[in-house]
């Protein structure tokens, strides 16, 4: 709604043309005699459409997005040898909120999607535990659950950033490998605490059920703190491709270990150096070391709108729109930039402000026609700050696949194209 108020609100934060956040704080946005441009005024009554002559169409079982919405799809690539294998991604620069639609949450799969049958579907918990058990999916459904709002993120999403030249991608294909659910589950610690945990125990080994058997190594303590078996996903049954019947949330951590179509955890004394935490998902550094067993995705945060394919229509008001989260707690601040990193203004953090879930940030911006490069950055309650890119490289170096969180770039030219680029 635009409601007009004495005092204008409409005041500089930044350069080129950054506004203050009181607009989203306070709802006004008072822009003058000439308003925002964006609505038209006429005195004319509106046409009765065609819709509106006669009754509507009747129920449907499960409902659909509207036909003109039919672009608001995922993205991927198709792998014609194998079908599945691979990922498919978030529209992100599509989507709005903090919480990705189940039909829309990226799909990463090392060996397609397994067809379950829950009835047949089985979980077991042994290694060092005093008592094995076995799980038929009806009887850990029976177990009292907990839901909790979470973004998964795959450890490889953003690293095509980490290619010597800014390639001409938007925002969902660089950043599209990070969704958010409400995930309902039972806590892994009500499990483990039935079975029993030997002390010698550990870590724990989750594997799936898919051919690819996908196995990680868990350390004890985050399967005793705040790791769900999960059942639900936005209030739904988890989708195939995301994991059912079972899947594992470990929030805040790099996606690959979140296992999907559970089957296994397994107590040991040490890690089982698998194939996804020995030749993957280990962060290669620039001096042919490299990080093993780095577990959250760190402080990140990118603009999903304007973003390349969202060009601007011309001069005016604009809203920056786009998500930050961290694996390590909750968002703290956002800041953004329209020239390239030279001044900064806080953005509003729209809430719920939940630990390990993405939070919506917007920002006013009146864009004068002229070139401008928009980045945000995070910073989160530890206090880490997104680093820019330089800093990325000069820790870590460009030649590494996973965890890239460096700040992102978006160049606006004259006429309102908007491009990945390097800043
Ligand atoms: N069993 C199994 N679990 C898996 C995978 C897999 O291929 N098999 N892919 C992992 C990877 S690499 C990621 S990023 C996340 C993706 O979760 P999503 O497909 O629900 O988005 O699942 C993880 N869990
Ligand atoms: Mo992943």
């Amino acid at each position: 709604m635009i409601r007009k108020i004495n005092r204008d609100p409409v005041e500089p934060a930044a350069g080129n043309g950054i506004l203050s956040r009181r607009i989203f704080l306070e709802g006004t946005l008072a822009v003058g005699a000439t308003g925002t441009g964006l609505s038209c005024a006429s005195a004319e009554p509106l046409a009765v459409q065609p819709w509106m002559k006669t009754p509507g169409s009747g129920f449907v079982g499960y409902g659909q997005p509207s036909p003109f919405e039919s672009k608001v799809v995922k993205a991927f690539l198709p792998s014609p040898a194998t079908p599945g294998v691979g990922a498919s991604r978030t529209p992100l620069h599509l989507l709005e909120g903090m919480i990705t639609p189940s039909g829309l949450h990226f799909e990463r799969s090392h060996s397609g999607i397994p067809d379950i049958d829950p009835d047949q579907h089985r979980l077991v918990i042994h290694g060092l535990v005093k008592r094995p058990l076995v799980f038929t999916v009806e009887a850990l459904s029976r177990y009292p659950m907990q839901s909790r709002i979470a973004f998964i993120e795959c450890g490889g999403n953003s690293q095509v950033l980490n290619a010597p030249q800014a390639q001409p991608l938007n925002a969902t294909a660089i950043h599209g490998l990070v969704g958010c659910s409400e995930w309902t589950g039972v806590p892994v610690s009500t499990l483990l605490d039935e079975a029993g945990v030997e002390p010698a125990a550990r870590w724990v080994i989750a594997e799936g059920a898919d051919a690819a058997a996908m196995s990680r190594s868990i350390p004890i303590a985050k399967a005793m703190d705040d790791a769900l078996v999960c059942f639900y996903q936005n209030g739904e049954r988890v989708r195939p491709s995301n994991g059912y019947p079972v899947r594992l949330l470990l929030p805040g951590f790099e996606g690959n270990m979140n296992v999907k179509w559970l089957r296994r955890l397994k107590l040991t004394a040490g890690p089982a150096m698998s194939k996804d935490e020995t030749s993957k998902y280990t962060i290669l550094l620039k001096d042919e070391k490299a990080w093993q067993f780095v577990f959250p995705m760190e402080v990140k945060s990118f603009i999903a709108r304007p973003s390349p394919g969202l060009a601007l229509r011309g001069p005016g008001f604009y809203e920056i729109s786009g998500l930050a989260w961290s694996g390590n707690g909750s968002i703290r601040q956002v800041e953004v930039s329209a020239d390239g990193g030279q001044s900064w203004a806080p953005a509003a953090l729209q809430g719920p402000i939940l630990p390990k879930a993405p939070v919506r940030f917007r920002a006013a911006w009146q864009w004068n026609g002229g070139p401008a490069v928009l980045q945000s950055r995070a910073t989160d309650d530890t206090g880490m700050v997104q680093p820019t890119r330089a800093q990325f490289a000069a820790e870590r170096g460009l030649r590494g696949v996973y965890h890239y969180n460096a700040i992102a770039s978006w160049r606006i030219d004259e006429m309102g194209e908007v491009n990945n680029v390097y800043a």
